[in-house]
């Protein structure tokens, strides 16, 4: 990719769009468009329509998406399918329509069957019913897919997707309504300790596994598969490893430096049983991440006290 190119970050306010931003300003690009809410509603068909017309990016990373925790999925399932759904046909289109020369869509690896094999094999997709929490999601990134799919089928049109493996890192979303499990473990933990609690309460059984990537490394591969990939096969980006809930829960806790207890709510619901990535398609083009669980959580913890207090 040409350093001078015109690049879009669709959702550049978010925790992946932030991250992508970062990744391209310090690999020298210089010319990059940020459309997020307060430039263009995305939902909006004319308007990203016209955005794109305006804009005429050469390259779209489109990060921009309605996301959040497993309650938050579950409370709120129409705005995530009717939202994903619009912003993502919005976008692919007026990529399309507008002569884009590379998109790259990102979805999540809870496209796949909630008792699909572990590791997760891209080939898993549509071979079972999804997890219930979040199935109105997943089946909106699910159309994602198949809608760039479709795009580079009929049109030739260069689109490919990622699928990353559970995201966290600066920039992520600590209101505990919302909230995926690890930032809300920070601020819990955080608040605890602040507070002098005696303990901390996580959902669920702590039995559910989890793979966590640092989202810098998410970046990372996003740049790396837009400049050297091009196929009609999507790729899972994570990190290969996977621990317990309550394990991470216990990660959580040394990090911040609370000394009281964890209690499980088991009423809470757990989700997906595992979700770990096999990642021997992105590891074969030679990417691999670089941030340890522990690190990419102290730098989160940081950034988080920072802008807390
Ligand atoms: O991160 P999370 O909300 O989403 O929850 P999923 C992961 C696990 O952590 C679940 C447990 O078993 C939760 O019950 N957990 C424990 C907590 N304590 C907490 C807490 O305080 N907050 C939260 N949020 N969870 C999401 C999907 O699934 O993953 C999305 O709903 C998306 O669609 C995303 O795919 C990556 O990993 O279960």
């Amino acid at each position: 990719m040409d350093r001078q190119a015109r690049v879009c970050v669709a959702g550049y306010k978010g925790l992946v769009g932030a991250a992508i931003l970062r990744r391209l300003t310090s690999a020298g690009f210089t010319d990059i468009v940020k459309a997020d809410r307060g430039e263009v509603d995305l939902t909006d068909q004319a308007a990203t329509r016209r955005y794109f017309e305006h804009e005429k990016p050469a390259y779209v990373f489109l990060a921009a998406a309605r996301v959040g925790g497993i309650l938050a999925n579950s409370t709120y399932p129409a705005d995530f399918i009717r939202d994903n759904l619009l912003i993502q046909t919005n976008v692919i289109d007026a990529a399309h329509k507008t002569g884009v020369t590379k998109l790259l869509f990102l979805g999540s690896s809870c496209i796949y069957p909630k008792l699909a094999p572990q590791p997760l094999k891209e080939e898993s997709l549509l071979t079972g019913a999804l997890e219930e929490t979040n199935e109105w999601y997943a089946i909106a990134k699910i159309a994602g897919i198949k809608m760039v799919q479709a795009y580079r089928r009929q049109y030739g049109f260069k689109g490919i997707s990622l699928m990353p493996t559970n995201l966290f890192g600066p920039g992520d979303n600590f209101d505990l309504k919302t909230a995926h499990v690890l930032p809300a473990l920070i601020r819990k933990f955080h608040e605890a300790k602040r507070d002098k609690s005696r303990e901390v309460v996580v959902w669920g059984t702590g039995k559910p596994r989890r793979e966590f990537m640092y989202v810098d490394d998410l970046a990372d591969a996003a740049l790396f598969l837009m400049e050297r990939y091009d196929d009609e096969q999507f790729v899972n980006v994570g990190v290969g490893r996977d621990l317990t809930i309550a394990e991470l829960a216990e990660l959580v806790r040394e990090v911040v430096g609370f000394d009281g207890a964890i209690q499980l709510d088991p009423s809470k619901p757990d989700g997906t049983p595992q979700k770990l990535l096999d990642l021997t398609r992105i590891s074969a083009l030679g990417f691999t991440p670089k941030t340890a669980l522990r690190e990419g959580i102290e730098r989160t913890y940081r950034w988080y006290v920072e802008r807390s207090g």
